[in-house]
């Protein structure tokens, strides 16, 4: 029976257990340009089978909050590459998450101060993290979006293509993982609530499906489709995102990924960082068949699972299925050893929430390893 120890080729990632550090916005990047405090963060963290950086814009445009970091121009490459070479030198394996946040989004980070851009021009009821002049932090509500003309959907799959290209050939990552989820751009696309548009991008499944593929065969074919993840959400609130028919839509979801080589699919169980059996629509979401449609689909990657997972809970999906590899989030936070901890049984340090968002080396990089 497998364990959260044993190795695990997932594509073209070697791995060297099953433990994923999930994606984690930080908002420690001045500039979108990740430092010498995110350079030691994920070096105390290469522990972990694998890492998945906190979501990284592929432009400008696709920026939304403050000091997250970007992946679109040289500073912020050559910052990334120091990352990387960390990661790589303490033995983990790295991918960037791509991210276009669509209308989760404020003029203030947008260019020119122009407006967000959504499949259609319906605000999202959420909000947004700002950094004031004089340094402070501050939630703001999102700004009014307006809907993407069909001609320039091109562009940002191009946008998706160079981050993807430029991750591997200049940043150093391994790979990528397509961020998919909670209520950012992809996601506006695939559900009903956010997309209202009357051309081949919305309406039926196959058409609200369509940008998702678009991109998935653009970065698959910048960095190979074994060094490509995806990450889904099938029925989260985040971010305003509704539809009350998931099943369908992420079965199709699935199946269309089932042919694309990719190394892993990454799923949200229930309501991002709540409760597991959230569900949209009037039934529970039936996880089983979202795999079995992907498996059926000839799709050979592996299925990694999110969501308040503990140790026994995690052990209990790796030994018996569905899962191969299961992500930890805010326990990768306070625990940069969490590999080791959940190993050995040590007690595990716990998170502050209040050092999550912004800020310095507080509550990111001085969490204690074990003795
Ligand atoms: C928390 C705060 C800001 C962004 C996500 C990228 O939910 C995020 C995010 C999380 O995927």
């Amino acid at each position: 029976m497998a364990t959260l120890f044993d190795p695990l080729q997932a594509g073209d990632l070697a791995l060297s257990n099953r433990i994923v550090m999930a994606p984690l916005t930080r908002n420690r990047s001045p500039d979108a340009v990740p430092g010498d405090l995110s350079v030691t963060y994920y070096r105390q963290r290469a522990s972990a089978g694998l890492i998945v950086t906190e979501a990284t814009a592929i432009s400008h445009q696709g920026q939304g909050y403050a000091d997250v970091p970007g992946l679109y121009g040289s500073e912020q490459l050559a910052g990334w590459k120091r990352v990387t070479d960390a990661v790589h030198e303490a033995g983990g394996k790295i991918v960037v998450q791509l991210w276009h946040v669509g209308r989760i989004s404020h003029n203030s980070l947008q260019p020119g101060g122009g407006k967000p851009v959504a499949p259609s021009a319906i605000r999202a009821k959420s909000k947004t993290y700002l950094i004031r002049p004089d340094g402070s932090g501050e939630f703001a509500e999102t700004s009014e979006p307006r809907a993407l003309d069909a001609h320039e959907i091109p562009g940002i799959v191009d946008d998706f293509r160079r981050a993807a290209r430029a991750a591997i050939e200049v940043a150093g990552f391994d790979g990528v993982e397509i961020h998919a989820a909670n209520g950012y751009l992809i996601d506006q696309f695939l559900r009903s609530g956010s997309n209202h548009r009357t051309d081949n991008y919305g309406g039926s499944i196959e058409n609200r499906t369509r940008f998702l593929f678009e991109v998935v065969d653009a970065v698959a074919g910048a960095a190979g489709s074994g060094r490509t993840g995806i990450r889904l959400s099938p029925v989260t609130p985040a971010n305003d995102a509704s539809d009350p028919e998931p099943q369908p839509l992420f079965e199709h979801v699935a199946s269309g990924l089932g042919s694309r080589g990719l190394a892993y699919i990454h799923v949200i169980e229930g309501a991002t960082g709540g409760g597991r059996d959230f569900q949209q629509g009037d039934k529970p979401f039936d996880y089983a068949a979202f795999k079995a449609a992907y498996r059926n689909a000839g799709g050979r990657g592996a299925w990694l699972v999110n969501n308040g997972y503990d140790k026994d809970l995690a052990e209990k999906v790796v030994a018996e299925g569905p899962a191969d590899l299961v992500a930890f989030g805010k326990l990768f936070i306070a625990n940069p050893d969490l590999v080791r901890r959940l190993k050995d049984n040590v007690a595990l340090n716990a998170p502050d929430k209040a050092t999550f968002y912004g800020g310095g080396a507080r509550g990111y990089i001085d969490y204690p390893t074990a003795a």
